[in-house]
This record gives C-alpha cells, structure tokens and sequence, in this order.
C-alpha cells in the first residue's frame, strides 16, 4: 500500500504532532512554557484547587501561613475573592492621576498584536480593521505611576492576603479596545478562563470612561470553581455562557478611574465597544512564573519613579527592576 500525503497528514493530524512540535518549539524558545502547559492541564476545579495549595506551600519554602487579616475591609474583599473570584470598589487612583497616565500614554505608540510585523501607531488612529492596541512593556513599565501604583501597599497588602505566600508582580499590560465593526473579535474578547498560572491575580484600572457601549468588562462571578468550560484556550459564546451560568455574568461599568481585582480563571471578557474605545491598564500578580511578562528585568532602580516613597520589595518586583 502506498502512503499519500493526505495519509500523513491524517496521521500527524490524529498524533497531535501539530501541538507537540509547538510545545517543544515554544519550551526550547522560554522554558516557562513547560510550567505553563503543565498546569494548564489541570483543569478540574477541585484537582486544581488541590494544586494551587501545593504550589503556595512550596512557595512558602518552609515559612509560616500568614495570619488572616484582622482589618474588616480587607477582611470582605478577601472573602470576595475567594467566593466569587472578584473584588470591585477599590480605590488606587485618584482623577488626576487616571488623567496624567492617559494623558502620558495617549502620547506613546502601540501595537496590534495580530499583526504579524508589531508596527507601532498612533492609538489615537488606529488603521481599519483594527481591533485593539497594546503599550510595549518596557515603555509601559517605565510610564510615571505605573510601576509604582503596581506597589500601593494596599493592593499588595489584599494580593498577599490572598496568596498567603510571597508572590511577584508578573506583568502589567494596557490597551485601548476599539470599536471599529468591520473587525474581528480578539482573542479576549470572547469568555474564556486564563491559564496564567496556577495561583494569579489580575488587577483592572478603567482609564476612560466605561459603559455598556464602550467595552465594559463581563464577569462570571463564582465560575472560578464551575466544571464547565474548562479546556486550555477555550472560547465560549454569550449564549453558551448563558445556557451554564444563567444571568450571572455581570458588566462592569465605572468612570475613568474604577478598579477591581479577580481571579480571571472565572470566566470573562472584554465586551466590544460600540461607541467610544476603552483604555484599561492591567497588573497580574502570580505566585508563580508566568510567560507573559518580561524574562528578564530591565529597569534600573534608581531610574523608577516612585512619589509616593511605597516601600520596593525586590522579589515582587523581580521581572521589572534591576538593582
Ligand atoms: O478586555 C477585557 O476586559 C478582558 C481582558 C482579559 O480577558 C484578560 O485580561 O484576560
């Protein structure tokens, strides 16, 4: 019998070559992939849960659980956390500081990440068809008040409370969502669960105004521990959402300026603007490695600006700041 090629292919197809020829290409490429795909094969909600454990107590190398909080406040938004995976009603940013950074940022160039090429543009005029543009790390990172605001010792002190182990600032992100119909969708745009890492956090800072039409967030509350839709790189559609969770999933809506905290392993998107576009700044915090933040640490010490004098713990911010 000769073999064809549609029989090599078929065979390659159902040997799932295909995924392992990337894996191997993208472990050779940054070795944090091998954690990345390792836990994103544990899926079930209470195996998970189960690994999430271990991995803080090694984490902890040897050092006592952390006392919970006494303070009531912090007390609720951890309880929120962990039931419904998300926090609102946090207050970082005062208005003239959510000015100032869009102000600084408007004036910095960004990038479609499906563009193949990364060509910078100007975010106030996107090209057609384009559906969102993200700030390069670096000149993110070095935008006065980002790093810094990564450090308020109140957002630490809720992220810590909630790992109950040392953790480390993994990236931050910002991009303008924008609302040109004859795009497709992004990728996160659409529910799905994110796999970062087995134990992260993902804090959101709206930086325009956001309603209804202008790409709020969508967030299942409470999907963090629901079997269903739990595949690695899963998309799932409104309805489907709906035919699982009912009328659960809730939009956040809030002036510049309105933040929250989740456990993004929930199911959750970005809704697409209909009218104005959205710019929202991100810091994910993870106990753990993530592939998406910097490999290595690029900024210097003395070169961060830091008003506010928050107290720089390095091995939070180990990906970020040199010595
Ligand atoms: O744009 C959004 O609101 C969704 C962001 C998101 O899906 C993510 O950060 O994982």
């Amino acid at each position: 019998m000769s073999i064809s090629k549609q029989h090599i292919a078929h065979l390659t197809k159902q040997l799932g070559v295909f995924h392992i020829a990337r894996f191997a290409y993208r472990v050779a490429r940054d070795p944090r992939y091998l954690y990345y795909y390792g836990q994103g094969r544990i899926v079930d909600p209470q195996m998970r849960e189960h690994a999430r454990a271990l991995e803080r107590s090694l984490f902890r190398r040897g050092g006592a659980t952390r006392p919970e909080p006494s303070d009531p406040q912090l007390t609720r938004e951890l309880r929120a956390l962990r039931e419904d995976a998300l926090v609102r009603g946090l207050e970082f940013f005062s208005p003239n500081e959510v000015a100032e950074l869009k102000a600084h940022l408007q004036a910095l160039q960004v990038f479609d990440p499906s563009d193949a090429d990364k060509r910078l543009f100007d975010p106030n005029q996107p090209r057609t068809g384009t559906r969102v543009g993200y700030y390069e790390t670096e000149a993110l990172a070095r935008t006065p008040g980002v790093l810094a605001k990564a450090n308020h010792p109140d957002l630490l002190a809720l992220v810590g409370a909630y790992f109950g182990c040392p953790f480390r600032l993994n990236s931050v992100d910002c991009w303008w969502s924008y609302s040109d119909e004859n795009a497709d969708s992004y990728h996160t745009q659409a529910f799905h669960r994110d796999f970062d890492s087995l134990n992260f956090l993902k804090f959101f800072v709206y930086l325009t105004d956001v309603t209804g039409d202008t790409g709020p967030h969508v967030f299942v509350p409470r999907s963090h521990k629901a079997e269903a839709m739990v595949e690695l790189g899963g998309r799932y559609t409104d309805s489907e959402v709906a035919t699982v969770f009912g009328d659960r999933a809730v939009e956040i809506v809030g002036s510049a300026g309105t933040c929250f905290l989740a456990n993004t392993f929930a199911l959750h998107k970005g809704r697409i603007p209909t009218e104005n576009p959205r710019l929202l700044l991100q810091f994910s915090y993870g106990v753990n490695m993530t592939v998406s933040g910097p490999r290595r640490p690029f900024l210097k010490r003395a070169d961060f600006a830091n008003p506010a004098g928050y107290p720089i713990d390095p091995y939070i911010n180990k990906y970020f700041l040199t010595s």
